[in-house]
């Protein structure tokens, strides 16, 4: 993200709607980054709950993208340090050509479950507002029987701007395919007892508006036609579970819009209605951008969770995991609060043991690349996150087996 020119692009711009009574006025839908004032979980979710969604968090401060409105109640809370508006006229690198948009993507996913179609299949879990499927790939060495089968589910994509998290779904599809068919004995073994699941981009509508003009626009909701003339409802504050809490925004014009109800869009839908039709997932991890995070339940409620053997399957799955991408593990909340996650849904709602993964780059400012780090990190970030994706496919048949080494009661998904 190249500031200065951020800085120096100051141009505002605003969307132009009629009330039904014909008064004509504007909403301002430039968003604003700013450096906030907060040196705890409490502080930041103070700054979470007015709908700034929150990116960066340093020990005294933090880095969140908000509305002009939200800014002005930091300003008046005296909490913020600086701000400016968000350019719309981003360059988009040459480089980041690696990255996969949704032709790309879709083309990609149709060549491998047509090449490796005996272990592999697509199919569309629904269709977004702008009528793009939301494709699902399935990997199982018995394809027929795999709902017998302990099942994971990985998804990217639920952030437009965080077209990171699209390209490790996408890779370990190709990586278990290819390495399968290449005769690697720990994969042969994985795939033929498993149902392995993928949904790589949740919010194609975001992802596509993100880059479309060539220009990146660091949009993060869906691209729903709300009420008064905004865009979008933030589908990772549109799950059931908790939805209506802390750390979700009522306002259409916030990034963290909650929706007008729980599952209100599509995308959303799509995730609830695959998972609730595929009742052997018993492990789920989404994948986000950035801060180099393991995050589990509870992100609605400072509590951890009630059950001590889940709480402590998500806190030595977690640790274990950090061990291979170095990402730090900790509950979701020690963040900030927010409701309506996916996670907080499938563990509270299903008991799916759960995860959220914020990947690279770390909290090293401004100056990292935040959610633009450039396709030269993308195979780095592949690799690191492989064990863990291993490991959790590994563990899919139990995952208590991690606290009491197989000898406690045997998970019936
Ligand atoms: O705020 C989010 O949705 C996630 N961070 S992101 O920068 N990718 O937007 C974090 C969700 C973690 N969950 C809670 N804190 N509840
Ligand atoms: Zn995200």
């Amino acid at each position: 993200m190249n500031v200065k020119k951020i800085l120096a692009t100051t141009v505002a711009f605003a969307a132009m709607t009629l009330l039904p009574m014909h008064h004509a006025y504007t909403i301002d839908t430039t968003q604003y980054w700013m450096k906030v004032r907060a040196k705890d979980k409490f502080e930041r979710s103070v700054i979470a709950d007015l709908g700034v969604s929150i990116e960066t968090t340093r020990e005294d401060f933090v880095i969140g993208l908000g509305s002009l409105e939200e800014k002005n109640k930091l300003e008046a809370l005296g909490l913020l340090e600086v701000s400016f508006p968000l350019t719309q006229e981003m360059d988009f690198p040459k480089e980041d050509a690696a990255f996969h948009n949704y032709a790309e993507m879709t083309e990609k996913l149709r060549n491998l479950t047509t090449q490796y179609a005996q272990i592999a299949q697509m199919s569309s879990i629904g269709k977004t507002l702008e009528g793009r499927d939301i494709w699902a790939v399935r990997i199982s060495g018995d394809l027929a029987h795999a709902d017998n089968l302990p099942a994971t589910i990985f998804m990217g994509g639920h952030h437009a701007r965080e077209h990171l998290s699209i390209e490790l779904p996408i890779y370990y599809i190709e990586y278990l395919l290819t390495e399968y068919q290449q005769g690697n004995p720990r994969v042969q073994r994985l795939v033929n007892s498993r149902d392995i699941h993928f949904v790589p981009m949740v919010n194609p509508d975001g992802a596509e508006y993100d880059i479309a003009s060539g220009n990146y626009k660091s949009w993060r909701k869906n691209r729903a036609r709300n009420n008064g003339g905004t865009y979008g409802v933030d589908l990772n504050r549109n799950y059931a579970y908790g939805w209506g809490g802390g750390g979700a925004s009522t306002s259409p014009n916030s990034e963290t819009f909650r929706g007008p109800n729980a599952f209100s869009e599509p995308e959303t839908q799509a995730i609830k209605k695959y998972v609730e039709s595929h009742e052997n997932i018993t492990v789920l991890l989404s994948f986000h951008t950035y801060s180099q995070l393991i995050l589990y339940p509870w992100g609605h409620v400072y509590d951890s969770i009630a059950n001590t053997r889940d709480k402590q399957v998500h806190e030595v799955m977690a640790k274990k995991m950090s061990e291979w991408n170095g990402y730090t593990p900790q509950q979701s909340s020690e963040l900030y609060i927010a409701s309506g996650d996916t996670t907080d849904w499938s563990y509270g709602e299903h008991k799916i043991i759960s995860f959220t993964f914020e990947l690279d780059p770390g909290n090293s400012g401004w100056g990292s690349g935040g959610f633009y780090p450039g396709a030269k990190v993308i195979p780095e970030v592949q690799q690191k996150n492989l064990e863990p994706v291993l490991y959790l496919i590994e563990h899919s048949d139990n995952p208590y087996r991690v606290i009491d080494n197989g000898n406690g009661p045997i998970f019936k998904p």
